[in-house]
């Protein structure tokens, strides 16, 4: 195909793996650890560099329409989340981070088999592959460290502000091993997944594209302002929510008082909260009860407690797509991150100690991790709440959304004998359409093991 296209062989090829997230959702753009491993499935580019500046895309779907443009004046439309639009995300963060305006062109036909907009970071993959395809072409070196913390900045470009769990993993996943990915500074450490479990993705065959809709980016900003609130009240800002006199404020107003000198108006993630007040996961879900109300918060009510205008809120807090949200539910969103993080480390710590009834343990994790999502996060759907059921009733030990929400996969820890009658069971509950005919297991059920990281393949 590249040769029909191109008239021309690639002289090298890239591949960057999409992932499933294990636990740990919705709590990266807050500063907060994950645990993923990188899936079999990925995007793979064909490369062929060229001596003018011209970048010639084309993709082996005709779903995605060939592309071209100028590769010294990338422009990326963020209002419509053309294909096209990530691989130039990629290849503009490594534009950048070199400073270099004049990037010589190339022909590349990208080839997929992650489901998108399924939860499984089809985008990332695509936008981390660009990246490195960039670096290749430019004959430079960086570390994998340096390439996700640039692709998950330049995903950015395209409209979400994501936290980078996926750029991270797609570059630093080991075959064999899941990854407890931590921010700030960014580092891998290996989670040794149970022997007797298998873990089994099942797509609830609902799109949703991140870039697209709101969704996203509205609890990113549900988040930042859950990260303000709590410390403008209480007497440091007059006219909050419960006139100062919260008991956030008498049970940490000494924690408080060495921190008012600090900038709150710069505090964006809650995990610098936490930091900042020095105290555990645990006490931060009590300091979320009392300072913060379960009631949804309007724009008025926030700029009330953070001392600034609306215009303010919009322009200088707010993501463009977020500019006319009119309820912030707080209290929910912070009680999710907290509690999630939490269960994050508890998952990581029951795989070091391997108790014999490590695996109901995890799914039991699992299984509140889809709660918190559900109920607190609100980022379910009907669909996913029903695959999830019916995972859980053909034997999956936990079952929980994976990725985004809002649709895309469930990935549920099975015990490996049970493995045969789980998948025949799940396909025929779920899968079964009411034409009696099936839809096609390989792309919708499967059992998953920890795949490989980025890499470039060099024609001997
Ligand atoms: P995900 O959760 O999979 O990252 P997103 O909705 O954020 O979902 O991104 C999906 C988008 O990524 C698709 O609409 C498409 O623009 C792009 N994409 C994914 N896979 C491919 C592919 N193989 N080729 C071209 N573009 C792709
Ligand atoms: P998906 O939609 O599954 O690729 C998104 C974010 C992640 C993370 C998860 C939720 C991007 C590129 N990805 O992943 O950073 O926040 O949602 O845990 O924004």
């Amino acid at each position: 195909m590249f040769n029909s296209k191109f008239g021309s062989i690639p002289k090298f090829y890239v591949r960057a793996p999409g992932r499933v997230n294990i636990i740990g959702e919705h709590i990266d753009y807050c500063g907060y650890s994950v645990l993923p491993m990188a899936v079999e499935q990925d995007v793979l580019i064909a490369v062929e560099p060229v001596k003018t500046y011209a970048l010639q895309l084309a993709n082996t779907n005709p779903l995605y329409p060939d592309f071209s443009t100028s590769a010294n004046n990338i422009q990326i439309d963020k209002t419509k989340p053309l294909w096209h639009n990530y691989f130039l995300c990629g290849l503009k963060g490594i534009q950048e981070h070199f400073g270099l305006s004049n990037l010589t062109g190339m022909n590349c036909l990208v080839d997929g088999n992650i489901p998108p907009s399924s939860g499984l970071s089809s985008s990332s993959a695509l936008v981390c592959c660009a990246g490195l395809v960039t670096l290749t072409v430019l004959g430079r070196n960086l570390s994998k460290v340096e390439l996700a913390e640039i692709c998950a900045k330049s995903e950015r470009y395209i409209g979400t502000e994501g936290g980078g769990m996926d750029q991270s993993i797609s570059f630093l996943a080991e075959e064999g091993t899941a990854k407890l990915i931590e921010f700030s500074p960014l580092r891998a450490t290996d989670v040794k997944l149970p022997s007797g479990a298998v873990f089994v993705i099942a797509n609830s065959c609902v799109e949703m594209n991140k870039a697209a809709t709101s969704h996203f980016n509205i609890r990113v900003m549900e988040c930042r302002l859950a990260a303000k609130i709590p410390f403008l009240c209480g007497g440091l800002q007059t006219g909050c929510w419960n006139s100062g006199v919260c008991h956030l404020c008498i049970l940490f107003g000494e924690l408080l008082a060495k921190y008012k000198s600090l900038q709150w108006d710069k505090v964006l993630r809650l995990e610098e909260v936490q930091a900042k007040l020095g105290i555990s996961l645990e006490e931060m879900l009590l300091v979320t009860e009392d300072a913060l109300h379960p009631e949804p918060y309007n724009p008025e009510e926030i700029c009330r407690c953070l001392g600034i205008s609306l215009e303010e809120l919009r322009t200088q807090i707010l993501s463009p797509n977020t500019q006319d949200v009119l309820i912030f539910k707080l209290y929910q969103r912070a009680k999710h991150v907290y509690s999630e993080a939490a269960r994050v480390l508890q998952f990581k710590k029951i795989c070091e100690e391997a108790p014999e009834n490590m695996v109901q343990l995890l799914g039991e994790l699992m299984n509140q991790s889809h709660m918190s999502c559900r109920d607190m996060y609100e980022c379910s759907c009907p669909e996913l709440d029903q695959l999830v059921d019916i995972c859980r009733k053909f034997g999956a030990q936990g079952s929980r959304l994976t990725g985004a929400g809002w649709g895309g996969c469930t990935v549920s820890i099975v015990p490996a004998d049970k493995l045969p009658s789980f998948l025949a069971n799940v396909h025929k509950a779920y899968y079964q359409r009411s034409d009696g005919s099936l839809a096609p297991e390989k792309q919708s059920l499967f059992a998953t093991k920890p795949g490989g990281g980025a890499l470039v393949f060099l024609e001997a």
